[in-house]
């Protein structure tokens, strides 16, 4: 790696590595495409500079950041997640169950309705909150969305089973397209609901494909319809697709949280896993109201840098999920250069809010490495506002986490969310949230 002068005066990294990876070149077709996972065939890029702006001036001080962090959101809209539209849907929230003596008295559980019109009825998606029953106040609250229905993330019965649309899983008791009993609990691994609770904070979850089903119907369900020229049929080139919905369902989540007295909303950790991990990002950096912003092996088009070209790539993604990204993002395919962003740019919009950054060693095609640089290419916009952005320069060993206003750690293990992961979300919100 050499680092060198940019004409604007700061610093930029160009890695001088061997030639371009012809592996990614050409087709990307998923069943003919291979991956490149040979650091040595990674090419050589320069990363665009998140402290000069588009007309060259560069940003010195914190003063100078909120211009060209509306640059940034900007052009991640305009080329690569698409504009979430201003317009405000009639939203509405029904509490529909309080229970104060849930998981053993332990827990207060509710379930909230969040409808997304005013309709009787209507779209809506279902938040499940889990909150310590001795909390002294309005408890700091983890939230972030879900695979398979709010009931796979706890065996507790008290829980409402989805009765959306989901992915067939014979293994977790997803049957016709249905969550069915079979699935209460199944993805319990993931959410240590206890453990967040008895370390202080709140726990809720959404159904992801209560805000927009995962899958390439031309929009025209989940909530794109809802809004004007958004829905199927002739759609902009920058409007948004699946991720930009997620992701706008969980500022929703923040507006209900601004109204429960319970959940302290000043101190709101979004945090997703993978497809989620990307969203969790894309909300953190629109919606600056989540107090800290956690990527679990968000990969490609979430914390891995797109000109690296290592596992998942622009053209893969889009080949595979046509309706994550905008239809702009296409453009990039196998041009990642080209791109006025690249993503430390959206770590970068979190600062200075605290962000995390996880991976897992086996997980190649989510590129811990590059998870890490983008992580370490964001610190210097912490470091306008004085503050230590990634204690580190190299990857760090395995199980070693990194903890600065950024964190980083990359575990051992695959595509997963694990203990690990969480004790480290966890140690990092005490760090950064606790009173
Ligand atoms: C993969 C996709 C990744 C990641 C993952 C997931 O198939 O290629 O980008 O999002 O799915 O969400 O589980």
């Amino acid at each position: 790696m050499t680092i060198r002068a940019s004409t604007a005066g700061s610093l930029s990294v160009l890695f001088a590595l061997a030639g371009p990876g012809a592996a990614q070149q050409g087709a990307t077709e998923p069943s003919t495409w291979e991956p490149n996972y040979d650091e040595a065939a990674v090419p050589a890029y320069v990363l665009p500079d998140p402290l000069v702006r588009l007309d060259g001036e560069g940003v010195a001080d914190a003063s100078g950041w909120p211009v060209r962090r509306a640059e940034i959101l900007r052009l991640f809209e305009e080329h690569v997640y698409g504009r979430t539209p201003e317009e405000r849907l009639d939203v509405r929230f029904e509490v529909r169950s309080v229970d104060g003596s849930a998981l053993q008295g332990t827990a207060v559980r509710k379930e909230v309705r969040v409808h997304f019109t005013a309709a009787e009825g209507g779209p809506g998606m279902d938040l499940l909150v889990y909150l310590p029953s001795d909390a002294p106040g309005p408890v700091p609250t983890f939230l972030g969305l879900n695979y398979y229905g709010n009931q796979s993330v706890h065996p507790d019965p008290g829980i409402t089973i989805s009765t959306t649309w989901m992915r067939q899983n014979d293994d977790f008791g997803i049957v016709g397209n249905r969550a069915t009993e079979a699935s209460r609990g199944v993805r319990v691994s993931r959410w240590p609901v206890e453990r967040i609770l008895e370390r202080g904070y709140g726990v809720a979850t959404v159904y992801y494909g209560d805000i927009d089903p995962d899958f390439d119907d031309g929009f025209g369900n989940g909530i794109h319809p809802h809004f004007a020229s958004t829905g199927q049929g002739e759609r902009p080139e920058d409007a948004w697709g699946s991720i930009g919905a997620w992701a706008w369902g969980l500022s929703r989540v923040m507006d209900y949280f601004e109204t429960d007295p319970a959940v302290d909303a000043d101190r709101v950790a979004v945090m997703g896993h993978s497809r989620l991990g990307k969203t969790s990002l894309w909300a953190g950096a629109q919606d600056e109201r989540f107090a800290l912003v956690i990527s679990n092996n968000s990969g490609a088009g979430g914390a891995a840098l797109s000109r690296r070209r290592f596992g998942e790539t622009v053209a893969r993604i889009n080949a595979s999920f046509p309706h994550w990204f905008s239809d702009r993002f296409k453009r990039y395919n196998d041009r990642e250069d080209e791109l006025p962003v690249d993503q430390h740019m959206l770590i970068a919009l979190m600062a200075p809010r605290p962000v995390y950054v996880a991976s897992a060693v086996e997980d190649r095609w989510a590129d811990p490495k590059g998870e890490f640089l983008s992580a370490l290419h964001a610190s210097r916009v912490y470091e306008l506002f004085g503050l230590e952005g990634l204690p580190a320069s190299e990857i760090p060993s395995v199980e070693v986490p990194l903890v600065g206003t950024v964190g980083y750690h990359v575990r051992s293990g695959g595509h997963d969310v694990t203990t690990y992961d969480w004790e480290r979300f966890l140690d990092f919100a005490d760090r950064h949230l606790k009173r």
